[in-house]
């Protein structure tokens, strides 16, 4: 056997890494090389706690038994069959499992191989069910501020973070933003959801009258903010932009490719806030991160929209290579076997008191302006450093690192996101190294 932890790539500059700053990393990098459950082993030997469930992904932890040998398994007997005109049982049995566990208005699942994928499929499917419904005027699409939907041209237009939008021309046309939630003044330090913003919804009036619902196809939100630096919904928010695209006719996407599988208690977020959408895409959580697949799921009116016209024809023009690999459906179904045995779709809902209570026990601690929480995530707000925005957030990043712990950071903002397996103790490692890395930083 190879040592593995001696293994080191002889130049790191072919590799044009993703939302890296390259050449800071490629001057000092760092490597993991191995992950059982809540750690990374790393180039060097060392052990680190997962903060972040890899990037939201790993709700299981690493390793797990049974999906890395329903994937070893799958390899072996087919690795692959066309995704289109032909089937194989196993993406047909995770879908009816993804619905057992879905909020009971969704009846239907269209597989994709990532968040942004998913999200590209849903704004796709919204106008496309307009149309087949004889509303072809409604095409526009309605995204938020500070929403994060990937880094497809669909995605980023709909999303609202400044950097991944502004390099990138134009855009999709016919999209607006409702505004986002994120309110310090009034809200700073709540536990759990804010008693503030409920009316930030109404804007969505304002949008409606400016360009008359009858051209607005679907409004899409994450119903927690995650990349953006933790954004809780305010209470009853969700709720009044699901009662006013009812009231004019308008598809409500609920972007769950973080909330989803487990994180805040419930399956997904759409069940935590009690409130339905009409699409929800997914992603990470699918596969416990193993390998990549998304899906979106979808109500039967919208599926049924399609399914008219003679039989022999497609119904609907889109799909992917990899739309239901067979190795992604089985880690698939793997991973919410193992989500199932081992309670962890609602194991959140449990913690979710330990986790409030260590998070908020870093208020008063220097630079730490909001602090906020809901499931097992929570975001601990910086203040930047004059000048220098982000230094001192990923300052904090890599000395936590440098003690044995991985987070992960936006801006100013520190975003926790553990593994669903994760124990009391290692709630208070992860809070406890943090707590002192804030101690000492500049
Ligand atoms: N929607 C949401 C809500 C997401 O959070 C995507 C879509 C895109 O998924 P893919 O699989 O295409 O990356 C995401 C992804 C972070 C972080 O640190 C968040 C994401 C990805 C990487 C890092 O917050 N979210």
């Amino acid at each position: 056997m190879s040592d593995r932890t001696n293994v080191a790539p002889n130049d790191l500059n072919a590799f044009w890494m993703p939302f890296t700053a390259n050449r800071q990393f490629k001057k000092n990098p760092r490597m993991f090389v191995a992950a059982k459950d809540m750690h990374y082993t790393t180039s060097d030997g060392r052990q680190v706690l997962d903060g972040t469930a890899g990037l939201w992904c790993c709700n299981a932890g690493h390793g797990r038994p049974r999906i890395t040998e329903a994937v070893q398994k799958q390899v072996a007997e087919m690795d692959y069959a066309p995704a289109f005109q032909m089937g194989h049982p196993k993406a047909f049995e995770l879908a009816n499992r993804l619905i057992d566990i879905a909020p009971d208005n969704m009846e239907h699942v269209f597989y994709t191989n990532s968040g942004s994928e998913s999200v590209e499929t849903a704004l796709k499917l919204a106008i496309a069910y307009h149309r087949a419904r004889g509303e072809g005027t409604r095409t526009r699409l309605i995204g938020r501020e500070r929403g994060y939907h990937g880094v497809n041209f669909g995605g980023i237009s709909v999303g609202g973070i400044v950097k991944n939008r502004m390099h990138f021309g134009t855009m999709l046309s016919g999209v607006d933003h409702l505004p986002h939630t994120h309110l310090p003044e009034q809200n700073a330090f709540t536990r759990g959801r804010p008693q503030h913003g409920a009316h930030l919804a109404d804007e969505l009036e304002r949008i409606c009258a400016l360009h008359d619902p009858s051209t607005i196809a679907a409004v899409i939100v994450e119903p927690l903010a995650g990349s953006t630096g933790v954004l809780v919904p305010p209470i009853d928010y969700l709720l009044k932009l699901r009662q006013i695209c009812d009231k004019h006719g308008i598809l409500l996407i609920f972007d769950e490719v973080i909330t989803g599988f487990g994180r805040l208690g419930q399956p997904f977020a759409a069940q935590r806030f009690e409130v339905m959408p009409d699409l929800i895409t997914t992603a990470k959580g699918l596969t416990n991160g193993v390998i990549p697949m998304g899906a979106v799921l979808t109500t039967g009116a919208i599926h049924d929209a399609f399914m008219d016209g003679p039989e022999n024809m497609i119904e609907l023009f889109h799909g992917y290579t990899y739309s239901g690999n067979p190795v992604a459906s089985a880690a698939g179904l793997a991973t919410l076997e193992t989500y199932r045995e081992e309670g962890l779709l609602t194991r959140a809902a449990e913690l979710a008191d330990y986790w409030e209570e260590a998070a908020h026990s870093l208020k008063g601690l220097p630079n730490v302006i909001d602090i906020r929480n809901l499931g097992l995530i929570a975001g601990i707000e910086l203040a930047p450093i004059e000048g220098q925005p982000t230094k001192r957030a990923f300052e904090a990043f890599l000395r936590c690192y440098d003690k044995g712990v991985l987070i992960r950071t936006t801006g100013d903002i520190i975003a926790l996101s553990p593994p669903l397996i994760i124990s009391k103790a290692e709630i208070d490692q992860l809070f406890g190294t943090i707590a002192e890395v804030l101690r000492d930083l500049p």
